[in-house]
Formats: structure tokens, C-alpha cells, sequence
């Protein structure tokens, strides 16, 4: 070991989470043979697909593009029974790896990190523990989820009530009986859509409470056969190069046409063909320019409103569930297995609280402006404080005491939204900012954690025990992301990819969270810094 102080720490490397992202790190330390551990507030691992127990809760990356890449055993041996996983399958899949790895030694459960402070005379950060313990570590990783701090809404009486009422993220372990209840649902996101579809035909009767309509899309999933599964195993090393060379790291790559270019036709029967196919095709698999020119958006927009029409049988019902302050795919587009016919069905209720909204939470229900709903379940599908919500969560002060959360305060700066200057060994695995969080997250985080893991084999030969990310490197690349946002529909959308949450505390004004300028841009920038000896970061 090259590393060496008057205090030795504890640990060389301590990693903050175990989903996805920390589980794919914490097999990298284990493999660099460094003193490394993994703190989990969870009791076992799986990160968000661990928490989102709610009926209906699968991703919508093709499964095959999901699970990870760089194990040729675990291509061969994990079969994928669904086009898109069902939670419950996504989170036995990440449990197989890390019993294959053997990484659950490495992994201590059941205890937050709560605090971070970086002790600059000793080149070291003292973790604190939700379990009081104090440890000390050289390196400290952060692997804590994009949307991992779920928000309810600030209603009055949210805790009042006296029915069965929960957060999706915090659904209940054990199956929750639907069956003869009357359930209200409070958002319409991407969580919503798939709870609400997925409960609709189970209940008494459903109330959804829609604040903005989502331009949501069908997910088309089905099955995946051993054959089917056979013959995926056979193009693995192809359908990876196609993730690497996208911008979102999925199979779907734009389309190299303008939409406005081609004949009515063709647009409607390409639009149909993408309605008709799975995935994020429809969104990102588009005509060039959908999402960058307000014309050939209104277009596509107009295609998808004629789709609601035709599904949802009451035209005042299709006209609520259309949005018309935003444009499609320019907030994160929910995908939908039969949404829309959820409403045709007379247990199901759409309530406008754009137009009545909500007053307050009682002991028995919700009243909005217009009358009183009582309900046996009450279900929160209101979203995350987004990407930086579970940093500002942990107490994390860097040289001189100061906060990241309040070099935060106006909006998130980091070098690649990997490293942040002033916090030294601190590395944001998917931060803000980062390439990771506006991808097929595997692929994009697979990526991140390589390239921290070079920079921590990099320090090791080199003996440098302090790194921090030059103020001139994320300066530069804040101009860089703030640049991307710029050139997209949905760079100033309230969405959570700008940090938009009605129910936080905070200055209005767009943050950008995500770097928009797409993986293999990405790629070539970190790419560079690595190849160069890290010029952006001084190494001591
Ligand atoms: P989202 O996409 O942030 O959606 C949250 C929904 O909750 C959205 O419809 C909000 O309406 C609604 N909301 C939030 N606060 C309130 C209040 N106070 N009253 C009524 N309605 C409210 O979160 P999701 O969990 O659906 O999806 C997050 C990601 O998880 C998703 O992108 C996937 O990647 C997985 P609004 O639109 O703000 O008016």
C-alpha cells in the first residue's frame, strides 16, 4: 500500500448505497483488494428496487440492456422473463450478483450515513452513522440514487389520516389487499401511471387526483421465451455496442430525418409504427428533431393527443388527461400498459385538481374545493426531491467546514458531475450532472464507476492520498451541461430533471440536474481527462 498518513483510516474506500450503482462498485473494490465497505440504510440490497414495492412498478429499459455487461458468465447464466422487468424480478436479478461476486461481506445494512466531514490535516472523511459509530475513510463514494427521497405533499392533515396511506417508494413489504377498497392515488408520473394501470380492475373504486397531465406512451411488454432468450444471449455483444454508440445508452437511436421533411404519410405511419413498439422508441427513437424544434414537437404532440382521444371513450375525460402546457417527450415520458382505458371503467374517477384542488387531508379522506372523498387507501405517487435531494439529506462539509449543500443551494456544480471542488476524495458516482443520469442508468453508471475506479488505481500507484476536482474543471463543465440543456424542449420543462418539486423548499429557477449532451459525448470528455493525467483535478 503506497497510501500512508499519521492517522490511517479505517477504510480506503467507503461506498454510500448498495443498488445498482454501489453494488457494481463495491465489486470493483473488492477486486482492487482495498480496505472497502458499503453502508446501506436498507436491510438487504436493491436501492430503488428494493423500496418501490407498489403493484406495478418495472423499468422501462429493455431488460437485456439493464442488467450488467461486464460479466460473461452472468449473460449466460440470468434469463429475463419480461421485454421489462417487473421490480420483483430486477431485484432477485441484483441479489444473484452479488452472491455470485460474493459481495455481501463487504456490505453492512440496516444503518444511514448521516454525516461527512472531510479532516483535511489527516486527508481523510469521518463518516457518522445513523447507529452513532464514527468511521473513517480515505475515500468516500457516494451511490445514492437519482430518486431515492421520496416527497408527500404539503397538504394539511397528510398524517391525520386514519385509512391505509403510503409514499409508492415507501410501499408496504407485505402485498397490500386492495380488493373492495376505495383508493384515491395523488400523481400522475411515471409511478402513478403504473400503479394506477395496474390496480384499476382490483379495487372498490379508484380516484386519481391529477394536478398536470403526462403525455404517456404504450410500453408494449411482453414475454420473454427461453428461445427468445437464447437468441438475445447470441446479439448481447452487439445490442452493448448499440447502447454504447446512443445518446441515452438504450437500443433507441434518433431517427436521422427531420419531421417536418418527410410527407404526412410517412410521419403518421412512422408515429404509428412507434406507438405500436416497445419501449422508449416513440421518445427518443424519433424524428431528430421532436425534441428540439417547437414545430415538429407540435406535430408529435398533436399525433399523441389523437391516440388519448381515440382510447379514452368520454371526450371531457380525454381532453383533462391531455396536456396542454407542455409539449411530449419534454418531461420524462411515463410508458403505459392500457392507462388510458383505466378510465373507461366505471369505478375509476379523474379528479382535475388543477381546477379543484385539493384543500386538505382528513382522519377519513380528501376534500378539495368542490367536495369530500372518502377513501379506505390513500397512495402517494407525488416523486422525489430529485438527484440532489439525498446529498443535502447527509451532513457532508468539505475543506473548511463548508456544506455541500450549501454550495448546492442555487443549483448543483461538480466536474462531470463526478467530483466537486472544495469536497476532496469525495466521488459523486451518479451525481448530478454526471453522463449516468440521463441514461439507461446500468450503462451509464457502469461507465462512471470504471472511470472513478481508474482514478482510484491511478492514486494508488501514484500515492496521492488528496484529489480534488479543479474549480476551473466544473465551472467549465457547468457551461458544458447548461449548454445541452439549452439545445432540448425540455431543458427549462418543470420536471424533475430540472428539479422542479412543488413540495421543497426552494428558490425558484431552473438547476440543471442532468447533462443532456448524451453518453458518448460524455464519454469522450471523462475519457480525455483520464488519458491526460488528470489535468482538471490536483492530485497531491
Ligand atoms: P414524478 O415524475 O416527479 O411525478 C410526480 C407526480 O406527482 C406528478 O404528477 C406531480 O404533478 C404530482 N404531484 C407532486 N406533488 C403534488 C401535489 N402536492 N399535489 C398533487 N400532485 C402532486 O415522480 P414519479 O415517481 O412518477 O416518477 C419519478 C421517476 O421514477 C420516473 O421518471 C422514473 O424514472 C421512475 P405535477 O406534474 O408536478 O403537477
Amino acid at each position: 500500500m503506497n497510501w500512508s498518513s499519521k492517522e490511517s483510516p479505517q477504510y480506503q474506500a467507503i461506498v454510500i448505497g448498495a443498488g445498482v450503482c454501489g453494488i457494481y462498485q463495491a465489486l470493483h473494490l473488492k477486486k482492487m483488494g482495498l480496505p472497502a465497505t458499503v453502508i446501506e440504510r436498507a436491510d438487504d440490497v436493491g436501492g430503488t428496487w428494493y423500496w418501490n414495492r407498489y403493484p406495478g412498478c418495472r423499468f422501462d429499459s429493455e431488460s437485456e440492456t439493464y442488467g450488467y455487461s461486464f460479466s460473461p458468465e452472468v449473460l449466460e447464466e440470468w434469463n429475463w422473463s419480461e421485454r421489462f422487468a417487473s421490480r420483483p424480478e430486477t431485484e432477485r436479478y441484483l441479489q444473484y450478483v452479488v452472491e455470485k461476486f460474493d459481495l455481501r461481506k463487504l456490505m453492512q445494512f440496516g444503518c444511514s450515513v448521516t454525516s461527512a466531514v472531510w479532516d483535511e490535516q489527516e486527508r481523510l472523511w469521518r463518516v457518522g452513522l445513523s447507529d452513532d459509530r464514527l468511521l473513517t475513510t480515505r475515500f468516500l463514494l457516494t451511490a445514492i440514487g437519482l430518486l431515492s427521497e421520496p416527497t408527500l405533499p404539503r397538504y394539511p392533515g397528510v398524517s391525520r389520516f386514519k385509512g391505509l396511506s403510503f409514499h409508492t417508494y415507501h410501499a408496504p413489504r407485505e402485498p397490500v389487499e386492495f380488493r373492495g377498497k376505495r383508493v384515491a392515488v395523488i400523481g400522475t408520473g411515471a409511478t402513478g401511471v403504473q400503479f394506477i394501470a395496474e390496480i384499476a380492475d382490483k379495487v372498490d373504486s379508484l380516484t386519481v387526483f391529477q394536478r398536470r397531465p403526462n403525455w404517456c406512451a404504450p410500453l408494449n411488454n411482453a414475454l420473454i421465451s427461453l428461445e427468445q432468450m437464447q437468441e438475445i444471449r447470441s446479439r448481447y455483444s452487439e445490442i452493448f455496442k448499440k447502447c454504447k454508440s446512443t445518446a441515452g445508452g438504450f437500443v433507441h437511436d434518433v431517427d436521422p430525418r427531420k419531421a417536418l421533411d418527410v410527407s404526412p404519410g410517412e410521419r403518421e405511419a412512422f408515429w404509428e409504427e412507434l406507438y405500436a413498439s416497445p419501449g422508449f422508441g416513440i421518445w427518443i427513437g424519433n424524428f431528430k428533431d421532436v425534441l428540439t424544434d417547437f414545430a415538429a414537437n407540435a406535430e408529435m404532440s398533436k399525433f399523441v393527443a389523437r391516440k388519448i382521444r381515440e382510447r379514452v371513450k368520454d371526450p371531457r375525460v380525454a381532453e383533462k388527461l391531455i396536456p396542454k402546457d407542455h409539449g411530449f417527450g419534454t418531461r420524462r415520458v411515463p410508458m403505459e400498459t392500457k392507462y388510458y382505458e383505466v378510465y373507461n371503467r366505471d369505478n375509476v374517477t379523474l379528479v382535475d385538481i388543477s381546477e379543484t384542488p385539493i384543500e386538505c387531508i382528513t382522519e377519513t379522506g380528501i376534500i378539495t374545493s368542490a367536495q369530500e372523498h372518502e377513501f379506505d387507501i390513500i397512495v402517494y405517487a407525488t416523486g422525489f426531491d430529485a438527484i440532489t435531494g439525498a446529498f443535502d439529506k447527509i451532513d457532508i462539509r468539505g475543506v473548511d467546514g463548508q456544506r455541500l449543500k450549501d454550495k448546492w443551494k442555487d443549483g448543483p456544480i461538480a466536474a462531470y458531475g463526478l467530483a466537486v471542488n472544495g469536497f476532496p476524495n469525495l466521488l459523486t458516482l451518479a451525481g448530478p450532472q454526471s453522463g449516468s443520469v440521463a441514461t439507461n442508468f446500468p450503462r451509464g453508471i457502469e461507465e462512471a464507476v470504471d472511470w472513478c475506479t481508474d482514478l482510484l488505481q491511478y492514486a494508488y500507484l501514484h500515492g496521492v492520498t488528496r484529489l480534488e476536482a479543479r474549480r476551473d474543471t466544473e465551472e467549465a463543465w457547468g457551461v458544458e451541461v447548461r449548454k445541452w440543456a439549452q439545445r432540448i424542449l425540455f431543458g427549462s420543462e418543470q420536471s424533475w430533471f430540472t428539479g422542479y418539486n412543488s413540495n421543497v423548499d426552494r428558490a425558484p429557477g431552473i438547476r440543471y440536474l442532468i447533462y443532456a449532451g448524451g453518453a458518448p459525448r460524455f464519454r469522450k470528455h471523462v475519457g480525455g481527462e483520464a488519458t491526460q493525467g488528470y489535468p482538471g483535478f490536483e492530485l497531491r
